[in-house]
């Protein structure tokens, strides 16, 4: 299947040069103790060389003196405990690892203190040979610096995604667990290989087939998925249902401070601990979108949270409960209502109140993951709650993996983000990580991107947003180019006209999108329910809180204190100043932040309607650019891949005209100001 393996290619790779570097330590894989997951670093390396290398290495127990890999932990495996010393050995936390490779080619040592951490440098090692990288004299170190590298996925029981681009779900069929999962094993793999340590199955908004899904009938095959997944270092988390004491428990309350609700949880928890003894714990989307939560009860959502978190607690489970709350029945003829400003609001006054094992999953923009947003204010305002950042790697507003859209760069700036809440330096990435203010959670989490498909993604380039998750929240440091040109390399081989080709179209690929959908950070503008295509009117009069306030004059959200919204004083300072001020915004946050004439002159020195009228037209011909950049490969690619990339471009760049001429047509119309090229707009 074309693109099934992924960055996980295990066909013999073509490159001599490739295979050299590689030589001669892959001859054998020794791994001594029968830990589980040294055993699945052991079997995952035997499989991956015999596919690379096409010679299956042999495997010892004792290394002796033979040319091998030796894989084991520090204490568990003599060979991987005498090849580094104490202090060497002291750096390596839970998920941590060492490699080591002597200069003579004989021996290479992948060790750790724990067996999870031997087989995330077992995967380093792949990328290595994958990359062409000679082993000899590697000596380095791993942490990851986010403790949850976490996945969501939305699927539901009946089969279908939420916000899925790539097919069906391979977890679900018809209300069932499926039977056969060796689809779910690979993807485990794909997970496990670049540091994704947890996974919720199911979609956050929980419906009863879902529900269900806590209880005997399901918790069999729940509990064979959590074996599937321990098996690669991935701890399985449920979605759960608010309701789900009245739902499926026989009660009429789900108060979370009644005691017969507690007592409900408890022994629900107990039973699942039962089935799924390391169990991660529970994903929680409450108040939000029609889905119930604590709120219906006159209660707040740190009681809503802390009393799952006291269910969970006996057994090291946590709760991860989402910030993405706000009202979705505004009326839109109210302009003083700011979406953007309901997380903050909500949230902040709790901070101190959540338990330690909760953690709460803020999405990185305030609104909902628009192609571009500022990043959310709540990142710097709690500093005594843990917290992740929630990204979307499926690409609901980002061109549904039909355009070309590589997110990892949008992520670096949300990661980057100085929230100034301890004074300069106070990235995102430090509160996330918990280096910032402290705190025993914190990471990534992911909305996967994955389906059913045969590529897993629909769109092969867009398994580097799933290759790029991974390796940013393992190392945030990393450069969005330093992953694209990883992914690249160990997806397509090591062609330099490959490398540099496709990593030049995933670097552009979100100015691209960018520059001909929703102008300067205004957001949506999009075919309401399924999102997409152009519709610039299409959330204007609705009821969820996503305006852009076009008129003959301007455009753009007032969100300033002194006579917007006030959203522009969640930040702390300077940020709060520069937002506030029309001058000091960074032109592309313009939209989101002032209403502004279309005569107002960008610090790029064009007025907003003519960067509309100019960027729009490039950004359908750098669209059609991108189609020549991938045919300039065709010889070099393989033909289904080629093709399967080609037709998505080339809807992209149709795709792109239609945004082009709709957004051009509606703001000429409404402003009647001509484009100062002269160029046709109907
Ligand atoms: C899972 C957006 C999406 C919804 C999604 C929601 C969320 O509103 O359109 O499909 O629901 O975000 O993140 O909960």
């Amino acid at each position: 299947m074309a693109g099934y393996d992924a960055w996980l290619r295990r066909g013999r790779l073509p490159e001599a040069a490739l295979r050299a570097a590689a030589e001669p330590w892959t001859r054998a894989v020794c791994a001594a103790e029968g830990e589980l997951r040294v055993e699945t670093a052991a079997a995952e390396l035997t499989e991956a060389l015999a596919g690379l290398l096409g010679e299956r290495p042999a495997r010892l127990r004792s290394a002796g003196d033979a040319p091998c890999i030796v894989l084991g932990t520090f204490a568990g495996c003599a060979e991987a405990g005498a090849a580094f010393a104490a202090p060497e050995q002291a750096a390596v936390g839970g998920e941590g690892y060492r490699i080591r490779a002597d200069a003579d080619g004989r021996r290479v040592v992948v060790a750790g203190t724990t067996g999870i951490g031997v087989l995330y440098g077992t995967y380093h090692v792949l990328r290595l040979i994958g990359a062409g990288v000679p082993l000899a004299g590697t000596d380095l170190c791993e942490n990851p610096a986010n403790g949850l590298r976490m996945i969501n996925q939305w699927d539901n029981a009946d089969g279908s995604i939420e916000r899925g681009y790539a097919g069906r779900s391979i977890f679900f069929r018809e209300g069932e667990i499926v039977d056969d999962l060796s689809r779910v094993r690979d993807y485990a793999r794909l997970l496990a290989s670049v540091g994704v340590n947890a996974i919720s199955i199911n979609n956050v908004n929980v419906h009863l087939p879902e529900t269900l899904f806590m209880t005997e009938r399901h918790l069999p095959r729940v509990s064979g998925l959590a074996d599937l997944f321990r098996a690669y270092g991935i701890k399985l988390f449920l979605s759960a249902n608010y309701a789900a004491p009245i739902e499926i428990g026989g009660l009429d309350t789900a108060d979370p401070l009644d005691p017969g609700v507690r007592d409900w949880w408890k022994a629900k928890t107990e039973e699942i601990y039962r089935s799924v003894p390391d169990f991660g714990g529970y994903l929680v989307k409450a108040d939000s979108e029609f889905r119930p939560g604590p709120l219906t009860y006159g209660r707040d959502h740190a009681d809503g949270a802390n009393m799952l978190a006291e269910a969970l607690r006996p057994y090291g489970g946590i709760v991860v409960w989402r910030c993405f709350v706000y009202n979705c029945r505004q009326d839109w003829r109210d302009r003083k209502t700011d979406r953007a400003r309901a997380a903050y609001d909500h949230f902040t006054p709790l901070d101190g109140r959540f338990l330690d094992n909760v953690v709460l999953q803020v999405k990185n923009g305030p609104m909902d993951f628009q192609v571009r947003e500022p990043v959310s204010p709540l990142f710097g305002a709690m500093e005594r709650t843990n917290m992740t950042i929630e990204f979307q790697a499926t690409q609901e507003y980002t061109g549904q993996q039909r355009h070309l859209c590589y997110l990892v760069p949008q992520w670096k700036e949300a990661l980057d983000f100085d929230t100034h809440a301890q004074g300069p330096g106070s990235t995102v990435k430090r509160v996330v990580d918990r280096t910032l203010f402290g705190g025993s959670h914190g990471g990534f989490a992911a909305v996967s991107n994955i389906g059913d498909d045969a590529n897993w993604t629909g769109h092969t380039l867009a398994q580097a947003n799933l290759y790029g998750f991974g390796r940013l929240a393992w190392n945030p440091e990393l450069s969005a180019e330093e992953i694209a040109e990883e992914w690249v390399k160990l997806t397509f081989g090591a062609d330099e006209l490959v490398v540099r080709t496709v990593l030049a179209m995933l670097m552009d690929s979100w100015s691209i999108y960018e520059s001909y959908t929703a102008p300067l950070g205004v957001g949506w503008m999009v075919k309401p329910n399924h999102h997409y295509g152009p519709d610039v009117d299409g959330y204007e009069y609705s009821m969820w809180g996503t305006y852009h306030f076009a008129d003959r004059d301007g455009i753009g959200v007032d969100r300033t204190r002194a006579t917007g919204t006030g959203y522009a004083g969640q930040y702390r300072d300077p940020n709060a100043s520069r937002y506030e001020s029309l001058d000091e915004t960074p032109d592309e946050l313009v939209l989101f932040f002032h209403h502004v004439p279309y005569s107002h002159v960008l610090k790029s020195g064009k007025t907003v309607i003519q960067h509309i009228y100019d960027t729009r037209f490039e950004g359908a011909e750098r669209a059609e650019a991108l189609i020549a950049a991938w045919r300039s490969l065709e010889s070099r690619v393989d033909a289904a891949r080629f093709a399967q990339v080609k037709a998505r471009l080339e809807e992209q760049a149709a795709h792109a005209r239609e945004w082009r001429d709709v957004l051009n047509t509606y703001f000429w119309r409404k402003s009647g100001i001509p484009d100062a090229a002269g160029r046709t707009i109907n």
